[in-house]
Order: C-alpha cells, then sequence, then structure tokens
C-alpha cells in the first residue's frame, strides 16, 4: 500500500523512468579495445547515448570478452545478448549466400565495396537475416586481408605450398586455400593468436588494422601484401530483443549505426594507410605480391570460386554484379 503511493508519487512528479526507458544494450565484439572495431563500437555507444537522449545505454564488450563471432551469433538469436558486429564470414553456415562475400577478388577497391555492401544487393541480404532471428543493421570495413606467416617470405603463388595457415570457420576460406597448396586450419579468431605463438599454424590472413591491432607481429615475421579478398563487418541486432523496442528507438538505433558505419569506414582507410609502416617498424619483412603472381593465385582458385558462385542464389549474385557493373561504369 505504502509501496504502491509512493510509485504513484514519483509518477506524478516524473521521477520514475517510464516504461520503455532504460534499455541496456551489450554489444560484443571480437577484437581488442585498440583495434578499428573498438573505435567503432565506442563511437556507436556514444551516438546511441546522444540521439536517444540518455534512454538508451550501450555497454561495449571487446576482445571475445562474450565470446567468439560465432557464439556472440547463437546468443543474439537466442535473445542472451542483444547487440554485436563480427565478420559476415560465420553468417555462411546459418545463410549460405552470405559466402558472397568471401569470394576472392570480387572488389577491387573500397569504393567497389561500399557501392555494393550499401546498395540492393547487401541490402537484400541483411533481410535475409530476419527469419533467423537476427537484424542486420550496417557494414562496417574489416578490410582487404593479406598473408602472414613464420616460415618464410611468400612472393609467388608457389610459396603458399604447404603452409599451415588459419582460415576463417567458413567453408569458402577453406576450400580456396586448399585450392592453392596451402594446408588451411579453421580457427575463432579468439584462438588465432596463441595458435601463432605455439605454431599450431605458420600463418594467418587479416587486414594490416587487425594484424596491427592484434599484435599478430609478435609471432609473425612475414608479411605479404595480397588483397586477396574484402572483408565487411556486420552489425548485428537480437531480432527477439528488437522486436520488443519502440519504432523510436529502433530508429535511433539505425540512425546510430549508420554514423558509425561512415565513421568506422574512415577510420579503417587512415589506419590502413598508416599500418604497413608501422609493422615494418615492429620488425616484419614486407613483400607485395606482384599482379602476375596474385592472377597465378586467382587461376588456382578458379575452380572453387566458379563452384561457390555457382551455389549462390542467382538472384543474390545478378544483383552483386549488376551492383559491380553499376560502380565500374560511373
Ligand atoms: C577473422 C576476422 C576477424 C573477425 C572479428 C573477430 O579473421 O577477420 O577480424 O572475426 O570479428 O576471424
Amino acid at each position: 500500500m505504502k509501496k504502491a503511493m509512493l510509485a504513484m508519487l514519483a509518477l506524478a512528479l516524473g521521477t520514475v523512468p517510464a516504461l520503455a526507458q532504460d534499455v541496456t544494450i551489450r554489444f560484443g565484439y571480437g577484437l581488442n579495445e585498440e583495434s578499428t572495431q573498438g573505435e567503432g563500437a565506442r563511437f556507436l555507444a556514444k551516438e546511441i547515448d546522444r540521439l536517444s537522449e540518455g534512454r538508451l545505454k550501450m555497454d561495449t564488450f571487446g576482445g571475445g570478452t562474450l565470446g567468439p563471432d560465432l557464439q556472440m551469433q547463437n546468443a543474439l538469436i537466442g535473445g542472451a545478448q542483444e547487440m554485436m558486429v563480427g565478420s559476415t564470414a560465420t553468417l555462411v553456415g546459418l545463410i549460405p549466400d552470405f559466402g558472397v562475400w568471401d569470394v576472392p577478388f570480387l572488389f577491387a577497391n573500397e569504393k567497389e565495396a561500399d557501392h555494393v555492401l550499401d546498395g540492393p544487393a547487401g541490402q537484400a541480404l541483411l533481410e535475409t537475416l530476419d527469419a533467423q532471428g537476427l537484424v542486420g543493421l550496417v557494414y562496417w570495413e574489416n578490410g582487404f586481408r593479406n598473408l602472414t606467416n613464420s616460415v618464410r617470405p611468400i612472393a609467388t603463388a608457389e610459396d603458399l605450398a604447404g603452409i599451415k595457415l588459419r582460415v576463417m570457420q567458413n567453408p569458402v576460406f577453406l576450400d580456396t586455400f586448399a585450392a592453392t597448396g596451402a594446408s588451411p586450419i579453421p580457427l575463432a579468431f579468439s584462438e588465432l593468436f596463441t595458435a601463432l605463438e605455439m605454431r599450431t599454424v605458420d600463418g594467418q590472413e587479416n587486414p594490416v588494422t587487425t594484424i596491427q591491432s592484434s599484435r599478430f607481429f609478435e609471432v609473425q615475421k612475414y608479411l605479404t601484401i595480397t588483397n586477396h579478398v574484402y572483408s565487411p563487418w556486420i552489425v548485428l541486432a537480437s531480432k527477439s530483443w528488437w522486436d520488443g523496442l519502440s519504432a523510436a528507438d529502433q530508429e535511433v538505433i539505425r540512425q546510430a549505426a549508420v554514423a558509425s558505419r561512415d565513421f568506422e569506414r574512415e577510420y579503417s582507410r587512415a589506419a590502413s594507410s598508416k599500418a604497413v609502416e608501422a609493422l615494418k617498424a615492429e620488425g616484419m619483412e614486407v613483400t607485395v605480391m606482384t599482379p602476375e603472381e596474385l592472377a597465378k593465385v586467382a587461376a588456382m582458385a578458379d575452380p572453387v570460386i566458379s563452384k561457390v558462385t555457382g551455389a549462390l542464389s542467382p538472384e543474390v549474385w545478378n544483383a552483386v554484379q549488376a551492383s559491380l557493373a553499376e560502380v565500374r561504369t560511373a
């Protein structure tokens, strides 16, 4: 009785938050806090706070403290976690069409990636997540992937032979690198540093920004610039949680996500342009694979690429091709 009266009084005075207020969002990511993921996450948290005037609060958890990408994905689907950013590559088990972003040499530059990812092709793929219990908000940039290893400088396609290479947990990466003669080993990112350190694997491939922030230079001597595939990241929300939000809160998060996308890409590109020099300064030996050698790698991977693209939904592949044609003639 007393309690109820107090509550009514507080409500009348406006001192008690209304029902839809004070939402706390747990946002997880796999890289450490110094990474471009960390920068993007902090930006997103601030933007959500600003746009919601403090009504929505986002706590960020870096370094895989909420689990590796696959585990977080499942937590989102089950409603045990609200949001995350991670690789699109780990979504392939759920929605095979996401494998389109893992097709080697799909994009020639960032402009092509932005155009296709933010255009109808990329957006249509985001919408397919709804049926799987996820909401796909925006794509961030991980970047063009390059190769590191601790065995030898890799300058030619043949140099890949026998290198035990950690790849993402995804059949496209596995098959592509198997076709080049390397020995691909799928492993969660969270286990990668130790695997490199213990020499369970010889090498890995990731954008230079990620190689730098994850301090792979401490355990990898050789860096080869290959830019063999562009990896986007994807900002995801739990659908069961999202559906319980007001339309206004959903709109705030959508707007903040778009702002974070633009910020993170710009940040990533600035960081990327300085990363190779920084990695050299840390003692890495850098080799740039020539276009001729890259063409040989692409030729080795060609049967895999045909198999992968052939298995995609034709609408997805055609939409990507149409969008690419658009940006290439623009
Ligand atoms: C990889 C990816 C990672 C992402 C990240 C942890 O190699 O490039 O950067 O999975 O979200 O696993």
